[in-house]
């Protein structure tokens, strides 16, 4: 109880310091990621920090090297597994005891017979992320060890309260705040009533689990409910939404062993009870019924976050939504960077990298959008070179 009140406290804190620099901040374009516990919001984030090579991949190795230690140990100690093997056994000691860490060793861990057997008859003991961390254990903890970009996006660390970033692309300030809250999520909201754009997760392949905070709610629903709540509020109601479908990967391949009828009972698909697409427009549905102000249109995306074209594609959607809600519809035509002359140093790269015909040739914005993400990366891949 004490910890939710200090981690209010700490989110109000937070949010008057923003306040004071509100003038400043009419300036940038601001995003707002929200969504249930688990839905992919920091993993939206991620992506965005990747295309733009803001952070490096290294600023992870500890983060990722202790989710992977915790996991191995936890799993062990929950299922209070005693190893035959007698080296297993002092391997593990070790680690306990000592924080010994010898990489072969510790994938012997979780190799070990004990380990495998309780996860095969348990296999939703451990989520993907932990199973890939695990899997991975032994590349994790070499010494020359560096982060791969799946690596990045597949670990989980859970977001305390909010997350703000704020970085500078081209000159162009922008705001991303990622946020999770059941607590006093009405009291502050409406501190983000200045928002650009929403941007919604909601983890597709959920349907079947019930939620972390309260066992008695199916994930789904609790999304949906979450999802109501927010699209509703008064403060939101002009601010353009994006509703993001993630998990698309995982979604097929959990319908293989759940059924969503058995779930969603009114669910009648007419192709099948498991047919992905009727399912994935009912559940849409469920949505996009939600919203009470028909006026404001949402736009729907459905991506695995692991593959590039996919965030490449949706937050080359987020960005032109963005500018056309700051800056009108002209500049969002223009495209995003093209406003700050930008444009010319694209049009002067892509001449030389004879890539411009491509981009002229296409009169789809959207197309133009995913080039422009890409050329700009390799203009930064291009200018840390030199
Ligand atoms: N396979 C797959 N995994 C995903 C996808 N999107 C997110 N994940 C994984 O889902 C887990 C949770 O993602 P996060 O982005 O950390 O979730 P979050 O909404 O920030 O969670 P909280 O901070 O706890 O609220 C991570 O292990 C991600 O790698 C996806 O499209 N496909
Ligand atoms: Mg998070």
């Amino acid at each position: 109880m004490g910890s939710k009140n200090s981690k209010t406290k700490e989110i109000e804190k937070q949010i008057e310091i923003e306040q004071e620099q509100e003038k400043e901040n009419a300036k940038k374009l601001k995003f707002l990621i929200s969504g249930i516990r688990g839905s992919g919001k920091s993993t939206v984030f991620k992506t965005f920090d990747m295309e733009y090579c803001l952070s490096k991949k290294e600023e992870n190795i500890e983060i990722i090297r202790n989710l992977s230690l915790s996991i191995l140990t936890d799993f062990a100690e929950n299922e209070n597994i005693q190893f035959k093997n007698e080296e297993n056994q002092e391997i593990y000691k070790k680690l306990i005891e000592t924080r010994e860490i010898n990489p072969e060793k510790i994938s012997k861990l979780w190799k070990s017979e004990e380990m495998q057997s309780i996860y095969q008859k348990k296999p939703d003991i451990l989520d993907p992320s932990s199973i890939y961390l695990l899997n991975e254990i032994e590349r994790i903890f070499q010494p020359n060890y560096s982060p791969t970009k799946e690596d990045v996006l597949r670990y989980y660390q859970k977001t305390v309260g909010i997350n703000v970033y704020e970085k500078k692309i081209q000159n162009f300030p922008i705001v991303i705040r990622d946020i999770w809250s059941r607590g006093e999520r009405r009291k502050w909201m409406r501190y983000f009533e200045n928002m650009d754009v929403i941007i919604h997760c909601v983890d597709l392949s959920c349907y079947y689990q019930n939620s972390y905070a309260d066992e008695s709610i199916n994930k789904m629903q609790e999304s949906i409910e979450l999802f109501d709540e927010i699209i509703n509020y008064q403060w939101f109601s002009e601010t353009p939404f994006i509703l993001v479908f993630t998990k698309l990967d995982l979604f097929l391949k959990n319908l293989e062993k759940n059924n969503f009828h058995h779930y969603f009972p009114d669910y009648n698909g007419k192709k099948g009870k498991n047919e992905p697409n009727e399912i994935k427009e009912y559940i849409e549905k469920r949505f996009i019924s939600l919203n009470q102000n028909q006026e404001r249109k949402i736009q729907i995306h459905y991506v695995n976050l692991l593959e590039e074209y996919d965030s490449n594609k949706l937050w080359n959607e987020i960005l032109i939504t963005g500018i056309e809600r700051k800056f009108g519809k002209e500049a969002s035509n223009l495209y995003k960077f093209s406003i700050y002359g930008v444009i010319f140093d694209l049009i002067n790269f892509l001449k030389k990298q004879e890539l411009c015909d491509k981009i002229y040739k296409t009169n789809d914005s959207q197309e133009i959008g995913i080039h422009s993400l890409f050329i700009e990366q390799r203009i930064g891949n291009e200018q840390m070179k030199k």
